[in-house]
């Protein structure tokens, strides 16, 4: 059976849904980034990069959402984890690509900024620079959803809930908790609450134990 390492909240939501919407049994554990497991002995053994998500198949251990997302796609067939169709498919792989090395890092720069620089003072600028672009991050994502909608699609990618659905959930609940009002990013705010009913993403979001709308109006 399968493993994946999540850590609630984190972006290995992404794998967690797709796991969860294929119907297939897995073994999720969980990493207490909060508390530092990911830095503890046992998990660097899995991953030296200390980092999840991290998916053990046979033995086999994968990292990164993109090369975890691809195997899944290639492993779990009929699935529809990926579209089918070239340039659909294409897309996706586009727009998980923007998400992982654009949007997910600037997030990081928010919520982390220590780990850019020592100085606090350059700390609060970087924090405050982040929240800007992830701003902006949003709007490009909003743009994605009613590109979508406008195509008729109902998920992102097209007809079925795929990786890029459940990126973009974690992504704007990060930017919930960026400042980015969800009222400000009404098309997709309701896409994200969509999403969430949807009852495999329902039922990780369950596990993971995860508030929406981490958006504090102060
Ligand atoms: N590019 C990596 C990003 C993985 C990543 O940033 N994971 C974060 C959670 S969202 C993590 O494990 N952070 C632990 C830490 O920073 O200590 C991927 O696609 O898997």
């Amino acid at each position: 059976m399968m493993q994946l390492y999540f850590g609630p909240g984190a972006c290995s939501f992404v794998p967690h849904a797709v796991l969860q919407a294929a119907g297939i049994e897995f073994e999720p554990r969980m990493v207490k980034l909060h508390k530092g497991e990911q830095n503890e002995d046992a998990f660097k053994a899995i991953n030296p990069r200390s980092q999840v998500p991290v998916l053990v198949d046979d033995g086999e251990v994968i990292t990164q959402i993109l090369a975890i997302v691809g195997y899944l796609d290639k492993k779990l067939a009929g699935a529809n984890v990926l579209p089918t169709d070239a340039v659909a498919r294409a897309h996706a792989i586009e727009a998980l690509s923007w998400m992982n090395n654009t949007v997910h890092p600037t997030f990081t720069h928010f919520f982390m900024p220590f780990k850019f620089t020592k100085d606090e003072t350059a700390q609060a600028e970087i924090k405050k620079f982040a929240a800007v672009q992830y701003k902006q991050h949003m709007l490009d994502l909003q743009a994605l959803v009613v590109r979508a909608k406008a195509q008729g699609h109902e998920w992102l990618t097209g007809a079925h809930f795929g990786p890029v659905d459940a990126y973009a959930l974690t992504l704007m609940r990060w930017g919930s908790m960026a400042g980015v009002n969800p009222t400000d990013v009404p098309q997709l705010w309701a896409q994200i609450e969509k999403t969430a009913m949807h009852a495999p993403v329902a039922a990780t979001i369950e596990r993971e134990r995860l508030k929406l709308n981490m958006f504090n109006p102060t």
